[in-house]
């Protein structure tokens, strides 16, 4: 079974958010047959969709993975994961786009282009997005700022399946939508001491 490059956005606005970050890059780094392969700088951004709530820290990190034995399994076991290290580090179930302890949103997963019912337990019990499919590339990474910029970090040049520009270029693109003053880099993740140098 090969492997493949996985990138997860990381996000939290409840509790402390740079020890909870942190704590969930070590977990995914630590997940079966995963290497961690890269972290972005780590970010504190305004919230969108709801904004009567406190800023975001946000982040990405690439993440190499089995592949899985075929289709959706590789995809799907990582989104399983995910959701059970946000419950590890207290991710309580609230409204979508509201405050959360940890967020993890599977972003991208190699050339992998899809849309599929997620299984039961991933997902939320909030009946406004129980039945949401599990699309792959996330369907927000075009349109988020907080998702480009800490993606722009680790791959710049990548190309998403199905895109027509870079990430580097949807950046660029959402940034002038957005302003500068949505997305303020606060630190650089050292790998010796394995955290956000803020
Ligand atoms: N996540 C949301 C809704 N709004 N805003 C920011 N800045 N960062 C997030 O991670 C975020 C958000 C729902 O997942
Ligand atoms: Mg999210
Ligand atoms: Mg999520």
């Amino acid at each position: 079974m090969g492997t493949v490059r996985a990138y997860v956005g990381l996000g939290a606005n409840i509790g402390d958010a740079v020890a909870t970050l942190t704590g969930a890059v070590h977990a995914l780094g630590a997940l079966p047959g995963a290497t961690l392969a890269g972290v972005s700088r780590l970010y504190i951004t305004a919230p969108v969709e709801v904004s009567d709530q406190p800023d975001f820290h946000n982040a990405a990190v690439a993440l190499d993975v089995p592949a899985g034995p075929g289709g959706e399994t590789g995809p799907i076991a990582l989104l399983l994961a995910l959701k059970s290290i946000e419950r590890a580090f207290g991710r309580r179930d609230r409204y979508r786009y509201g405050p959360r302890e940890l967020d993890l949103d599977l972003l991208l997963f190699g050339d992998e282009r899809m849309a599929v019912v997620r299984p039961e337990e991933g997902r939320s019990p909030d009946p406004a997005k129980a039945t949401r499919l599990l699309e792959v590339p996330h369907p927000e990474v075009g349109r988020r700022l907080f998702v480009l910029a800490p993606l722009a970090d680790l791959a710049p040049d990548l190309v998403p399946p199905g895109w027509v520009e870079s990430v580097a270029e949807a950046r660029a693109r959402r940034e002038s939508i957005e302003g500068a003053s949505a997305v303020r880099p606060i630190g650089f993740w050292d790998p010796a001491s394995g955290r956000w140098v803020v």
